[in-house]
């Protein structure tokens, strides 16, 4: 269904789904961003998230919905976000040539603001060590516990590979704030709106299926929105 989608919907795009979101040579090794080509934002194409099969799931929608400059405006809004935090440290289940510390596609750069600024492979993102072993995750931790209202996943290569989003609460409980199909294309938010969660938050995971969307799957930043009351 997600393939038929994407045909559908991204026909001008498809050669480069296709093909995946591939690491060339010249990044193999070095912690150094590449910049393969890449289409324009997606414009005014209509995403529509499936139903989830998680009772407490809430809407999970992209930015990619909106067009031209509606979406360089949604951009620099989320970025701006006065109720928005940006993750300050992370771990994940597995990292791309076992990058450490602030080394290209460790979990370390999907902390801060998004700095990925073109669809493709780019050590400025998080990455799995392998491109489709399946199930990996990234585990964000943020400066100021808050009732979470929203997780927006900036996802910049291989997109559409998330499975579920969740919150942990004060006492370390997961909460899953959406689980479903992840209606992503190319350089876009993910983004899952929640009623407003009556604990505190300063932890968010991200668990993908890295074999649903064939190449690398990187995740370039995650806000976390909410406030104290
Ligand atoms: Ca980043």
């Amino acid at each position: 269904m997600k393939s038929y989608l994407r045909l559908f919907c991204f026909g001008f795009t498809l050669p480069l789904l296709i093909s995946g979101c591939k690491k060339d040579s010249s990044s193999q090794e070095a912690a150094t961003t590449s910049k393969p080509a890449a289409p324009a934002p997606t414009a005014s194409s209509t995403v529509t998230a499936p139903a989830s099969p998680d009772p407490s799931a809430q809407a999970a929608e992209t930015t990619a919905k909106l067009a031209g400059a509606a979406w360089a405006l949604k951009q620099d809004e989320i970025k701006n976000d006065p109720k928005g935090q940006w993750a300050i440290s992370a771990t994940a289940s597995s990292t791309y040539n076992d990058a450490q510390g602030i080394a290209g596609w460790s979990p370390n750069q999907a902390t801060g603001a998004p700095n990925v600024d073109k669809y493709g492979d780019d050590g400025h993102a998080w990455t799995s060590k392998t491109p489709d072993a399946g199930i990996e995750w990234l585990d964000l931790k943020y400066p100021k516990p808050v009732h979470a209202e929203e997780v927006r996943v900036r996802e910049s290569c291989g997109s559409g590979a998330v499975i579920k989003v969740e919150a942990f609460d004060e006492a370390g409980a997961a909460h899953t704030l959406w689980a479903g199909n992840d209606p992503t294309t190319e350089l876009n938010y993910l983004i899952i709106k929640t009623p407003k969660t009556s604990y505190k938050t300063d932890r968010v995971k991200i668990t993908l299926a890295t074999n649903v969307v064939p190449g690398w799957n990187e995740i370039d930043a995650v806000q976390l929105v909410g406030s104290d009351q």
